[in-house]
């Protein structure tokens, strides 16, 4: 019979690479020393350092998965979720950081952008001097982003832009917006533009007052009459399938760092439970303390596995998006439970900023719904299921 360990039931270690695991262990020692002193503060005074891009980028952890030309690694995408997974067992912030610079930009940029905006783009953010946004969302579209109202017009040397978008990662420090507009000149078909910050009529104000994802700075993207040159248009692309192929990238990390996060909370809460004595015995040997436990293992446990999969498929070009939507949220919503278990388990000290469940828990709240909700993607998969579209 084989052995069993808890820390990787199923022996994640033995399915990975030799590149594979050493990214992810650079990932981890960055994450543990470079983050993880900094962020109790830094979510305290919802304050995001743009040093930590540029750490990253030295790091190589932005855009792993773009070739080597461009700056980045041409590593796999299991690299990508291993690295996500690392980062968020410090906090969902920061991931939500470095997944918005590599897969909703540079990907976005590398995947549908002309050899120049590859050579103008990709070296610089993926070294951190840059840092990336992706405006999709909007005030009224937020689930149907097909309702979209921000427009691009056609000008004789290039297009206009109007309107506005909200809740976008990174904004406020952001040098590059990749936007995403009805253009007009192409039948209003979607279209995806990349400006760079000080373009006239280009604003990024802060979302200030949230009480999850604290550490990560959010904004809106208000465009009033952005003028920009034909070079800022991505060319390979048009419609929703555009934003929805690096979501597809995005939601993938997601699934993988959620995991990150509720390991630590697991691992939080057994250490808790074997210090903590109440009745005569520590708290970890009780049964409920055991059930919850074993429901947090078995979750982690089988949704990394369901991520390990689907990463290889996607490294193959073979993964399908409802594979995708079915990790993204099974594993954010089983990362959530986990999180609320081990807040309970700490009793009083699990609301105390030391412990960082109570952070991790909130921050899951964010995850849970941005790229796609807990509930859009039920309806994703019930659509798979039934061939019936729910969504209107
Ligand atoms: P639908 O009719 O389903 O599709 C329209 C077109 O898009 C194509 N498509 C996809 N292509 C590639 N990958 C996917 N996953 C795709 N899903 C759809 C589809 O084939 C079609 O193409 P075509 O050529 O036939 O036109 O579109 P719909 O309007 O009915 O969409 C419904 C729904 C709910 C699936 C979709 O709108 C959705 O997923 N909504 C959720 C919105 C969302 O995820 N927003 C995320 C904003 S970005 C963000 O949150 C970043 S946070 C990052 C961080 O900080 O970490
Ligand atoms: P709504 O779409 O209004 O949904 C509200 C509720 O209604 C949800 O429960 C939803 O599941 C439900 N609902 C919606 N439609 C249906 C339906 N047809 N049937 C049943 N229920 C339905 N966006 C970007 O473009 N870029 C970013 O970088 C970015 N970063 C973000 C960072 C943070 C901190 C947050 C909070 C959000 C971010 N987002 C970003 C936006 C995010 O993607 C949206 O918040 C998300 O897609 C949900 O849209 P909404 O907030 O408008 O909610």
């Amino acid at each position: 019979l084989g052995r069993f360990d808890w820390q990787d039931p199923f022996r994640m270690e033995d399915q990975l690479t030799e590149e594979e695991r050493m990214l992810r262990d650079g990932a981890r020692a960055y994450a543990q020393e470079k983050l993880q002193p900094r962020v109790i503060a830094a979510y305290r005074d919802e304050s995001t350092d743009p040093e930590i891009f540029r750490e990253m980028g030295e790091m190589g952890l932005l855009g792993v998965t773009v070739p080597e030309q461009y700056g980045g690694l041409g590593a796999s995408y299991v690299a990508y979720g291993l690295i996500a997974r690392e980062v968020e067992r410090v906090d969902s912030g920061y991931r939500s950081m470095m997944s918005v610079q590599s897969s909703l930009v540079m990907y976005p940029i590398y995947a549908y952008g002309t050899e120049a905006q590859r050579m103008k783009y990709l070296p610089k953010l993926s070294s951190g001097e840059w840092i990336g946004c992706f405006g999709l969302t909007e005030p009224d579209a937020g689930s149907d982003p097909a309702g979209m109202k921000t427009v691009a017009k056609k000008t004789a040397n290039g297009y206009v832009l109007n309107g506005a978008k909200m809740w976008i990662s990174n904004a406020p420090i952001a040098d590059v917006f990749v936007v995403w507009a009805k253009s007009e000149a192409h039948g209003g078909k979607i279209k995806g533009f990349v400006l760079d910050k000080g373009t006239k009529g280009l604003t990024a104000p802060k979302i200030g007052g949230k009480l999850s994802l604290r550490a990560s700075i959010t904004g809106e993207i208000v465009l009033k009459d952005v003028e920009v040159g034909e070079d800022a248009l991505l060319p390979h692309v048009e419609g929703l399938k555009g934003p929805f192929g690096c979501l597809n990238r995005a939601r993938y990390g997601i699934s993988w760092g959620v995991l990150g996060a509720a390991e630590f909370c697991m691992g939080a809460a057994r250490q808790y439970g074997l210090d903590r004595k109440q009745f005569g015995k520590p708290l970890a040997q009780t049964q409920l303390y055991q059930l919850k436990l074993a429901n947090m293992l078995t979750e982690i446990s089988l949704g990394m596995q369901a991520s390990l999969r689907v990463g290889r498929l996607l490294d193959e070009a073979n993964a399908a998006p409802e594979m995708i939507s079915i990790v993204k949220r099974n594993n954010c919503g089983k990362a959530l439970d986990a999180a609320r278990w081990a807040r309970d388990m700490h009793g009083g000290n699990g609301i105390q900023e030391d412990y960082q469940i109570m952070r991790h828990m909130v921050n899951l709240e964010t995850v849970n719904t941005y790229e796609g909700t807990h509930d859009v993607h039920a309806l994703i998969l019930g659509r798979a299921v039934t061939g019936l579209q729910a969504f209107f």
